[in-house]
């Protein structure tokens, strides 16, 4: 077995059976510019603990797999420059050759499950990329969920995605697509869509039974909740649609592909907002992070 890092707060968490919600750190180095994304890092994780569970941040560092870092790591995280971003296929690589990289949704799931860790939050899933009839632009992040089984609270797919062919794949891996509390699916700046969410459900301890109930039935993977950002945080999807259509023709003008493109057009879309796009994805992974504490502390109290 790989040797896992422990941070002292998740070693005290485990010896004590508290509740534990995993972190990705892609949203870190390369979903927020520093300094807000060390703030929201640290904010995250106090969200967290404040919800009654111990948060453990995800990243290799020096080749070693960590699970939750220390502050010092996670300034030093948000600050460096250049780190690789890990998915399902870099993990291997980058921890055999001493690297230091980031992990996406698909590997923090990977990495929570090697530790029994069942619940993670973050903001945004990887996707179905506009135009993937032609690019095969498709996020490992949905085959990861067909087969880890973590809870991962998100906030629905960004809209720089193509959201009903997002949720097509999912159906077809055996995903549970969960809406939390509202019948829509929501799409993440904007707390609602025009998609109906597959499944609803209006409380924590449901979506602690769904999770243990899918184990039970013998089935691998895991369930995708789509956690609405609160009202008072969203951004009209009207209003970001002409900003996302501009960030995406300069992404292909510039011809951007494969692990470039999601970030590219994070920064675009950060930009050509001014800032917006960073407050309300802020909000929306606060809120995630509380969700997803009450989920694991249910899980523990049926697991
Ligand atoms: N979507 C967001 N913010 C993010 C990401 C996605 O709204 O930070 C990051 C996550 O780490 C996600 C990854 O797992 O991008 C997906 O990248 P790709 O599309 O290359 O699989
Ligand atoms: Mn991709």
């Amino acid at each position: 077995m790989i040797q896992l890092n422990y941070s002292a707060e998740v070693t005290k968490a485990r010896d004590t059976d508290t509740p534990l919600v995993a972190l990705e750190s892609t949203i870190i180095t390369h979903g927020m510019p520093y300094p807000q994304n060390l703030e929201v890092a640290r904010q995250v994780e106090t969200d967290v603990r404040a919800a009654g569970a111990t948060p453990a941040t995800i990243a290799v560092i020096d080749g070693t797999l960590h699970i939750g870092l220390e502050d010092a790591q996670l300034e030093a995280l948000a600050q460096a420059q250049n780190v690789a971003k890990l998915s399902r296929a870099d993990m291997a690589a980058c921890i055999a050759t001493g690297g230091t990289g980031a992990t996406t949704v698909a590997a923090t799931m990977i990495a929570a499950h090697l530790a029994g860790i069942h619940v993670f939050a973050t903001g945004g899933i990887g996707g179905v990329h506009k135009g993937a009839q032609e690019t095969f632009d498709i996020s490992a992040d949905l085959m990861e969920l067909a087969q880890t089984p973590v809870t991962v609270v998100a906030a629905g797919a960004k809209a720089i995605l193509d959201i009903p062919k997002t949720l097509e794949i999912l159906e077809t891996q055996g995903v549970p697509v969960i809406a939390y509390a509202q019948d829509t699916l929501p799409a993440f700046w904007s707390a609602t869509s025009d998609l109906a969410a597959p499944l609803r459900m209006d409380d924590a301890k449901t979506i602690a039974r769904a999770h243990v109930t899918r184990r039970a039935l013998g089935l691998p993977g895991g369930q995708l909740v789509a956690n609405p950002i609160p009202q008072a945080d969203e951004i009209p999807a009207a209003t970001l649609a002409p900003i996302i259509a501009q960030a995406q023709s300069q992404a292909d003008a510039q011809g951007i592909t494969g692990k470039g493109v999601t970030p590219f057009l994070l920064q675009r879309i950060f930009e050509l907002t001014e800032g917006r796009s960073l407050t309300a994805n802020i909000a929306l992974v606060r809120n995630n992070a509380r969700l997803a504490a009450r989920i694991a502390g249910a899980l523990n109290m049926i697991d």
